[in-house]
């Protein structure tokens, strides 16, 4: 394979600066510490890895090229030298022209082997002088360079060399993600986060590999998304959150934005719009989508399932129409997700009714229908996808209707769960959820059969955070090993390992500013980054 790999190369360089780095291979070979792949703290953990105990020196002779006519791979290598400068400030040129100074080089590779198996799978062959990343698509690539970027150590080598070296460890790694859906899910109904907290919230999940983004768009305390042909959605509906907040909403070009910036971490956005229940704040804005028979008012505290649309309205579904309608032409992933959970005022008759129709109208738009678990009792197609999160009745109707579901067991998998009776912020109706409970469950082993599970995702609700601190603080550690729990294989899981791991991202969460819960599990490594925590005592 290296070798296949490195006659790739041979086409890729000029005759010319093979031939000087040949004569000059002896006098720029940097002696190595050994260093062991095999204990590099990556998370998710790769599928396999074989160490090899040399190393890679990154320093300022480094050089990244791609092929120029693989789609999207040359965006992949510019991702990779911003953030290599942010950790290293390196300044790595990609497929420079100016050879000279260039002694170790990393090769972002468009690869056809049918080893590569998935649009995300990578093959990593770290070398002493060469860094080659195999992939079929710049989505693989995008996968292996958050793996290259955590092997990169915080702190640079200056014992070894005259300039600074980051000594990137040696060998092979093959790696392919369990469930192609790794997902998060956040609240901004409850309470608002801007664009620029979604942002860091995307780009620090994308260093874990997470690929989708569901965003609760609309619930009874706020509604969050412009919808142009009914403006008092937002102007209304988008003025309150839980507390007497001041609320907020995305505009169309905000929305846009967040889409574009996730698209460019290969990232998902999954927008959602509950219904019939949590509707109060639509409601509240045009009154004759209320069913629940009262006058509907602004509301800003916790409480769920009182609210419902008027299901047998014909003007009810002309303005769902225009809702799904105008997100859809905005987003390009392939799922709209319908809510659909707590509809207590709801009669089940027209529950059913309600979603029937309402998954037509997601259909004619081109869109796969997501709802929380409650949906499979309509008579709902196997193509709609099921999100269990409270009722394994609910989620075995789905497997009998051959849906697919996702898995976010509240128990298990809920971010806004406290991580015990201490935690200040969160919520435990459904459980306590401290650090290790959170990482040991088997997704696999849920009781639902594998060629049901289309991936796992934490939700993240907001009642009781509101601003982005606090987001950190109830998502960071938790979300790092839900990644893994949905990226690594059931073999490569295992809780005194991944311990180690997560240790270390102590440097990588500081380094970014990340408000991370400092769990007692964990022997958090202390890094020269500042280490700040909202809790105090
Ligand atoms: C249940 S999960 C809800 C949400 C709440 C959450 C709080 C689900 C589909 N519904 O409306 O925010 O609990 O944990």
């Amino acid at each position: 394979m290296i070798r296949t790999v490195i006659i790739r190369i041979t086409f890729f360089f000029t005759l010319g600066l093979i031939a000087i780095s040949c004569q000059e291979e002896q006098k720029k070979r940097i002696p190595m510490p050994s260093t062991d792949l095999s204990k590099a703290s990556l998370i998710p953990k790769p599928l396999k890895m074989v160490p090899t105990n040399s190393a890679f020196a990154l320093d300022q002779f480094t050089a990244i090229y791609t092929p120029k006519s693989a789609t999207g791979f040359e965006e992949v290598a510019h991702f990779l030298a911003d953030k290599l400068k942010a950790k290293t400030a390196l300044d790595i040129p990609v497929n420079g022209q100016n050879s000279n100074t260039i002694e170790r080089i990393i090769y972002i590779n468009q690869s056809d082997s049918l080893e590569l198996d998935g649009a995300e799978a990578y093959q990593l062959y770290i070398n002493q002088d060469s860094i080659i990343l195999n992939a079929n698509t710049a989505e693989g690539a995008f996968r292996g360079i958050q793996t290259l970027r955590q092997l990169v150590p915080h702190e640079s080598n200056d014992t070894l060399a005259a300039q600074k070296i980051w000594p990137v460890p040696s060998g092979k790694i093959i790696d392919n993600p369990n469930f192609s859906y790794r997902g998060s899910m956040l609240d901004v109904a409850r309470h608002f986060f801007s664009v620029e907290d979604v942002k860091k919230y995307i780009d620090l999940l994308s260093y874990y590999k997470i690929n989708i983004l569901h965003l609760h768009l609309s619930d009874d305390q706020g509604w969050r998304i412009e919808i142009k042909s009914w403006p008092r959605l937002t102007e209304i509906g988008g003025s309150t959150e839980v507390g007497g907040e001041s609320g907020g909403y995305y505009t169309q070009e905000d929305y846009k934005e967040i889409v574009r910036y996730a698209a460019e971490r290969y990232m998902t956005i999954i927008p959602e719009i509950d219904m019939p229940g949590h509707t109060n704040a639509a409601s509240v804005s045009y009154p004759f989508l209320n069913g629940n028979g009262k006058t509907p008012k602004l509301y800003e505290g916790m409480r769920v399932g009182f609210s419902t649309f008027d299901t047998r309205k014909d003007t009810v579904y002309a303005f769902i129409d225009d809702v799904v309608r105008e997100i859809s032409e905005m987003t390009p992933g392939p799922y709209f997700h319908m809510g659909g959970d707590e509809s207590h005022v709801t009669k089940k008759n027209d529950y059913i009714y309600f979603v029937n129709k309402v998954e037509k109208i997601v259909q004619k738009y081109g869109k796969r229908m997501i709802g929380w678990d409650e949906i499979a009792n309509a008579d709902i197609d196997s193509t709609s996808i099921s999100q269990w999160w409270a009722s394994e009745e609910n989620a075995r109707k789905a497997v009998e209707k051959n849906m697919k579901v996702i898995l976010s067991p509240a128990k298990k998998a809920y971010l806004d769960m406290q991580y015990d009776s201490l935690s200040k912020l969160g919520l435990h109706w459904a459980a306590y959820i401290p650090v290790d409970t959170a990482y040991q469950w088997t997704p696999e082993e849920y009781g639902i059969p594998m060629e049901n599970i289309l991936g796992v995702e934490a939700p993240l609700w907001s009642e009781t955070i509101s601003n982005i601190d606090e987001l950190e603080y109830l998502a960071f550690p938790r979300i790092i090993g839900y990644s893994e729990l949905s990226w690594s294989t059931s073999e490569n899981r295992d809780w005194d390992n991944y311990k180690i791991r997560l240790a270390e991202q102590a440097p990588f969460l500081d380094r970014m500013n990340v408000k991370y819960y400092p769990s007692p599990l964990i022997d958090w490594k202390q890094s020269r980054f500042s280490y700040k925590t909202i809790e105090k005592d």
